[in-house]
C-alpha cells in the first residue's frame, strides 16, 4: 500500500484547543492542564484512506500574535490546514476568518481547509452558531465540523474529512516515477563500476 505524507498545520487563537485536538487524534488523550505551545510542535499519525495510507505530518502552531510571522513556515507546502475556533468565544471565530484570508492570499493554491469549532461539549455557553459556521465554510469551500477534544467528538471525522478531499495519486504519475527511478538506478550502476 502506498504511503503518502501529507503536511497539515493547525492554526487559530491561543486556547481554542489546537494542541488538545492533535493530542486526542494522535494519542487518544486529553489533558485539562495542557501547557501552552511554544513555537510549534510536530506529531505524525498514519491512517488508511481508500487503497492508500495517509501519513499526516501535523504541525501544531502557537496562536500568540508574536508567533504570527512564523506561521508561513508551517502552512507553506501544507496539503491541509485545520483552522480552529472555540464555539464559546465569538472573537476566536473572527480570528479564524483572518487566518482563512491569509491562507487564501499566501497559502498553497490547492490547500484543503478544514474548520473545527472546538469545545462543543460546552454548547450551553455557545457564542457561534453551527449555522454561521456552516454558511461561512460553504462560502470558502471548506470542511466544517464541531469537535470536542475533551469528549472525543468528531476529531477522527475531521481528519477523515481531510483524507477524502485529497485526490488519490494519479496512476500515470506512478508510472513516470517508476521510470525516473529506473533512470537513476542505471546512472548509479554506471558510476559505481569504477
Ligand atoms: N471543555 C473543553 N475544553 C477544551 C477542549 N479542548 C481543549 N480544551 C481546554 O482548553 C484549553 C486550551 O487548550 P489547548 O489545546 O492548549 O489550546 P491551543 O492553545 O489552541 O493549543 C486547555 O485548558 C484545554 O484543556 C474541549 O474540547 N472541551
Ligand atoms: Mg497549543
Amino acid at each position: 500500500m502506498a504511503i503518502r505524507e501529507l503536511k497539515v498545520c493547525l492554526l487559530g487563537d491561543t486556547g481554542v484547543g489546537k494542541s488538545s485536538i492533535v493530542s486526542r487524534f494522535v494519542q487518544d488523550h486529553f489533558d485539562h492542564n495542557i501547557s501552552p505551545t511554544i513555537g510549534a510542535s510536530f506529531m505524525t499519525k498514519t491512517v488508511p484512506s481508500g487503497n492508500e495510507l495517509h501519513k499526516f505530518l501535523i504541525w501544531d502552531t502557537a496562536g500568540q500574535e508574536r508567533f504570527h510571522s512564523l506561521a508561513p513556515m508551517y502552512y507553506r507546502g501544507s496539503a491541509a490546514a485545520v483552522i480552529v475556533y472555540d464555539i464559546t468565544k465569538q472573537d476566536t471565530f473572527h480570528t479564524l476568518k483572518k487566518w482563512v484570508k491569509e491562507l487564501k492570499e499566501h497559502g498553497p493554491e490547492n490547500i484543503v481547509m478544514a474548520i473545527a469549532g472546538n469545545k462543543c461539549d460546552l454548547s450551553d455557553t455557545r457564542e457561534v452558531t453551527m449555522k454561521d459556521a456552516r454558511e461561512y465554510a460553504e462560502s470558502i469551500g471548506a470542511i466544517v465540523v464541531e469537535t470536542s477534544a475533551k469528549n472525543a467528538i468528531n476529531v477522527e471525522e475531521l481528519f477523515q474529512g481531510i483524507s477524502r478531499r485529497i485526490p488519490p495519486l494519479d496512476p500515470h504519475e506512478n508510472g513516470s516515477n517508476g521510470a525516473m527511478k529506473l533512470g537513476r538506478q542505471s546512472f548509479q550502476s554506471t558510476t559505481r563500476c569504477c
